[in-house]
């Protein structure tokens, strides 16, 4: 089987601090000149507001009203109230020294039932959002699809159809119209490989379906949409840019074995070559069928003739989600470094530097932005957030090395600017910048958002360990 690179298999472990050319007195690490800043956010986990202003069920709203699906047994109902709340938000992110937002648009507030008739005010919602961006000069990113299909679409048949690029792609030309004179970058799917694995292979995320072979004709629906939408902005003739949003993991081989390696071969078709080949190469990774049969029969029974040509059509950038790696032996995955209270995530910054290389020589040097990046609080943290100040610096490090070695990396966006609903984990784990009191509602700038604003403010991040208190 012919896996695409050493990179994503080998066991490199690059080093990250204090290694580049441009270390300066204190070992302070400059970034290039107009590198973005970022935050990020997706609109079902901060907006809240899910009944207002005609806004349409979303596949998320029905999965959470069902018992047993999100640990704590809550919704989003609420959330953060950002759909109320956006012009303290925005405000917010100009005091911190944010220089890019990327967020998502709902396609149920857009479209109520996911086609058809427009609405009105829940699009409103979004011009005056990017309308504030602009006015305190922060870049509008704007992710199309972040898992919230409306329910009307999934009662229609959903991600399983092949309609599904159609609409999607209509949709699309429906935001980049309203929208497109002052978004900067289009982000089409976000993270198809969790929509498949977790909402279609595990059922633990919307719309809770365990159906392997299906898991596979969504995989190829998503591709194709993300096509279709990359089509309709360039028909558009919008400015600004498009790109997929592809969570990446570095798969290395947890020993020597034969075992191990060829394990971590498979591990990594799932886990990258499957989302990346088909928007890049235009072809499926060799070895599909091996990693994985039945999202293999899926793909294929999914597949026309000239699919390939749309799902491959041109991009801008690549949006690169980076969380850990995978670690894979003989008998299955291992956990080599140490967990973040996700419970599924390993640190391991140097991860984030073999992906960006990877796509700089397997994949053509694209030009990449990171689009999310973070960790929840560690235990017993809460505004004093040391833990995720150390996370952020070492991974920023991580994206500075890849630079040093000739990646086209433009921007970073924190996951998350504030905490918020993190999907079926409910409000249990908190993954912001900012702290919010799900009571009151009041947002707080952790030690980390300050320690962020000054990054962002120096262009520059310090290899030192960050004092605990800022
Ligand atoms: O909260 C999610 C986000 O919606 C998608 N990427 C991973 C984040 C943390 O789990």
């Amino acid at each position: 089987m012919g896996i695409s690179s050493s990179a994503c298999t080998g066991t490199e472990q690059p080093r990250t601090r204090g290694t580049t050319a441009t270390d300066g007195p204190g070992g302070l690490v400059r970034f290039p000149a107009e590198f973005a800043w970022g935050v990020a956010t997706s609109a079902f986990q901060v907006e809240g507001a899910t009944r207002a202003d005609g806004r349409g069920r979303s596949i998320w709203d029905t999965f959470a009203a069902q018992p047993g699906t999100i640990v704590d047994g809550s919704n989003a109902d609420r959330a953060c109230d950002h759909y109320r709340l956006v012009e303290r938000d925005l405000d917010l992110m100009r005091s911190l020294g944010v220089r890019s937002y990327r967020f998502s648009v709902a396609w149920p507030r857009v479209l109520s039932e996911g086609r058809g008739a427009v609405n009105a005010k829940g699009l409103g919602f979004y011009d005056r959002l990017v309308d504030g961006l602009a006015a305190r000069g922060i870049k509008a990113v704007a992710t199309l699809y972040h898992w919230d299909l409306p329910q009307a679409l999934e009662d229609a048949g959903g991600w399983e159809r092949r309609d599904s690029a159609d609409w999607f792609a209509d949709y699309s030309a429906v935001a980049v119209r309203a929208l497109g004179d002052r978004v900067d970058r289009w982000v089409t799917v976000n993270e198809a490989k969790i929509i498949a694995r977790e909402g279609y292979q595990t059922g633990r995320f919307a719309p809770g379906k365990s159906d392997r072979v299906a898991s596979g004709r969504v995989i190829h629906h998503l591709g194709l949409a993300h096509g279709r939408a990359v089509q309709a902005f360039r028909a558009s003739g919008a400015r600004g840019t498009i790109g997929p949003c592809v969570q990446l993991a570095p798969c290395y081989p947890a020993d020597d074995s034969a075992e191990a390696r060829r394990a971590t071969e498979l591990a990594d078709v799932t886990e990258n070559t499957l989302y990346l080949d088909p928007v890049l190469r235009g072809s499926y990774p060799r070895g599909l069928a091996d990693a994985d049969r039945e999202v293999a029969v899926g793909i294929r029974a999914a597949s026309r003739d000239g699919d390939l040509d749309v799902i491959s059509a041109p991009v801008d950038f690549v949006g690169v989600n980076y969380y850990g790696p995978q670690v894979v032996g003989g008998s299955g995955p291992v956990t080599r470094y140490p967990l973040s209270s996700a419970g599924w995530q390993q640190v391991h910054p140097g991860g984030l530097t073999d992906v960006l290389l990877r796509l700089h020589r397997d994949y053509g040097s694209p030009e990449v932005v990171v689009t999310e990046n973070g960790v929840p609080d560690a235990p017993g943290e809460d505004l004093h957030d040391a833990s995720r100040t150390i996370f952020l610096r070492d991974h920023l490090l991580a994206v500075h090395g890849a630079i040093a070695k000739g990646a086209k990396v433009k921007g970073f966006h924190a996951w998350a600017l504030m905490d918020d609903f993190e999907w079926a984990f409910g409000y249990t784990q908190r993954w912001g910048l900012v702290h919010v009191d799900f009571e009151t509602l009041q947002r707080t700038p952790k030690d980390s958002a300050r320690w962020y604003q000054r990054v962002a403010a120096a262009n520059a991040v310090s290899s030192a360990t960050p004092s605990p208190r800022r």
